[in-house]
């Protein structure tokens, strides 16, 4: 039997909205209605620009990489707030955990963005972005917009048409009358130089770069480039979802401040530290059936012990017994400097193993 490939792909690209601004809107509401600008450390006296405004703020024509002291000089009003990156990351990692629900076939592009391959799915365009949508809604407070098209490219452009808290599905015989009116630059890969150069043969948007004849575009572009921007003017893009993440575990350790003798203390500790596995476990959909346990001693020497488990579980309990259990069949001897839990083995709680799952440690930002 050979594997059904869907005739027509269907990608969605999924982009939060205002993000950094939404983030901190949602830990303090007092700022909701105000204009609100994150950038460099909050200070609009000082150097820096302006990482994202909320919608208020855009009212006033703020934007990303404008500088601060600019946004303040027109709208002194505003709220200004450092950017907390740690805390944005937080709400990211928790966003994009809840898209495993909806399949693994995931490209994470960004702090705030990725692309889902959803080609494979039954259900309706719109039913998948109403589960997406309350999800993360659910998990984090804060809306998104959502493109849906054949492929990537068109999926991108998609998701920007109907910010805030959109769903745009942009079917190829929209093309001519959606994608052409853009301006170029809204193409992924033409930037400000290509814009300039494009405007200054008289071609501002992108059904007229669709006019212009393949062996000019080659000519000025170069083979690849220029093949490239004559199949995008036509909506055309075959690039697959890069995903970074394959199957593996989930781990927590602790050096210790001062390495430790008392039992109490290590069980303590190894019961704190598998809670926190299980949590991260549970919000990335995970269940696991093997628990390790890692020791580390004052002179170094390190001992692991591992135990696998008949069925596939997120139960804090079942997973600290194991956990318990592996501790039992370590000597602690010796003074204890690192301590270390892991669960490997991923998949469903009661189903099957995952093929791809996410990895919390390709996340860099
Ligand atoms: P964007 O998705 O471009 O912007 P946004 O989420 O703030 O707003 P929109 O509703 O239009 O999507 O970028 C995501 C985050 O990345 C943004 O909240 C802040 C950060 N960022 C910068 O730090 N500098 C920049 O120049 C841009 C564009 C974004
Ligand atoms: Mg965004």
């Amino acid at each position: 039997m050979t594997a059904s490939i869907p005739a027509k792909r269907r990608i969605l690209h999924l982009d939060m909205d205002a993000f950094f601004a939404a983030v901190e809107e949602q830990r303090n509401p007092a700022l909701r209605g105000k204009p609100v600008v994150i950038g460099g450390r909050g200070d609009p006296t000082k150097r820096g620009v302006v990482s994202t405004a909320n919608y208020e703020a855009r009212k006033y024509g703020i934007h990303s990489a404008m500088p601060l002291i600019t946004a303040y000089k027109i709208c002194p009003q505003a709220v200004f707030l450092p950017v907390d990156y740690e805390a944005y990351v937080r709400v990211s990692r928790q966003f994009k955990s809840t898209l495993l629900f909806i399949t693994p076939i995931i490209e994470d592009i960004g702090i705030d963005e990725v692309y889902l391959d959803v080609s494979e799915l039954e259900e309706t365009s719109e039913n998948i972005v109403e589960r997406i949508k309350s999800g993360i809604k659910e998990k984090t407070g804060l809306t998104c917009s959502v493109g849906i098209a054949t492929n990537k490219l068109l999926a991108k452009i998609a998701s920007d048409m109907q910010k805030p808290d959109g769903m745009t599905i942009l079917n190829e015989e929209d093309i001519e009358s959606r994608l052409w009116p853009l301006p170029t630059r809204k193409l992924y890969g033409i930037g400000p130089k290509t814009e300039a150069y494009l405007k200054k043969i008289g071609v501002e948007t992108i059904g007229q770069l669709a006019a212009l004849k393949l062996e000019n575009l080659l000519e000025h572009f170069g083979n690849s480039y220029g093949h490239y921007l004559y199949d995008s003017a036509r909506g055309i893009n075959d690039s697959p979802l890069v995903m970074h993440w394959e199957a593996k575990s989930i781990s927590r350790e602790t050096t210790f401040q001062k390495d430790v003798k008392d039992w109490q203390f290590i069980a303590k500790t190894l019961a704190a530290l598998t809670r926190e596995v299980v949590t991260d476990l549970r919000d990335g959909g995970h269940a696991a059936r093997t628990v390790t346990i890692k020791i580390r001693f004052s002179d170094f020497q390190t001992l692991t012990r591992a135990k696998t488990i008949d069925e596939y579980t997120d139960s804090e309990e079942e997973l600290r017994r194991a956990a318990f259990a592996c501790l039992k069949r370590i000597d602690l001897n010796k003074r204890v400097r690192l301590i270390g839990v892991r669960a490997s083995s991923l998949g469903r709680r009661g189903g099957e193993k995952q093929q791809i799952v996410f990895s919390k440690k390709r996340l860099t930002y």
